[in-house]
């Protein structure tokens, strides 16, 4: 039997980050949250890229065109949808998960999913928090997670296959 497991050794990984201007009061702290903790675990700070997009209806096509792009090891998305008075927080967290998850599949590439969804403001503080909940960290934990699993699984697939890995990513390349 074969166990298969990520790691929270991040040297050399490549992350992608997608973070959301809406609500910035809160979605700079998932940020700086989750960068710490990528440097936390040996991301080399060259080695993260952060797009800023106006909402979180914006996220999944941006997350989507990153991890397409074959040079991040996960992509991280940070938002905060907060319930108003309207049906619009429906709209935008449905878009904003459908989106982020079908960005996940159509990359192959693992997509983290750090969009805070909340009925109050004072919920989504709460969570954002360095010292509290916390989910930029946790986002960041996940990716370097999820990075390391798929890796070690597409290591072996590429083993198996003859195919050459690279930069720490296991890319599908075929020997000339
Ligand atoms: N975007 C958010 O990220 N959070 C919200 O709470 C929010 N609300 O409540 O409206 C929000 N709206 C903007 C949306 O994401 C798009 O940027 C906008 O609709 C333009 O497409």
């Amino acid at each position: 039997m074969k166990l298969r497991k990520g790691s929270h050794n991040a040297t050399g990984l490549k992350f992608g980050i997608v973070v959301a201007k809406f609500n910035k009061f809160v979605t700079s702290k998932l940020l700086s949250s989750c960068i710490e903790g990528l440097r936390k675990h040996g991301v080399e700070a060259d080695d993260i890229e952060v797009v800023r997009v106006p909402g979180a209806f914006e996220i999944p096509l941006v997350a989507r065109t990153l991890a397409a792009m074959q040079r991040f090891d996960a992509v991280i998305c940070l938002g905060a949808v907060i319930r108003g008075d309207t049906p619009h927080f429906d709209y935008i967290s449905a878009e904003a998960s459908r989106g982020i998850g079908q960005a996940a599949l159509d990359a192959d590439v693992p997509i983290i999913f750090g969009v805070l969804t909340t009925d109050t403001v004072a919920q989504a503080i709460e969570r954002a928090e360095p010292n509290k909940f916390n989910r930029g960290g946790e986002a960041a934990k996940s990716a370097i997670e999820m990075a390391t699993v798929m890796n070690a699984i597409k290591g072996d697939r590429l083993a198996s296959n003859q195919l050459t890995s690279g930069n720490g990513r296991a890319r599908a390349k075929k020997k000339r």
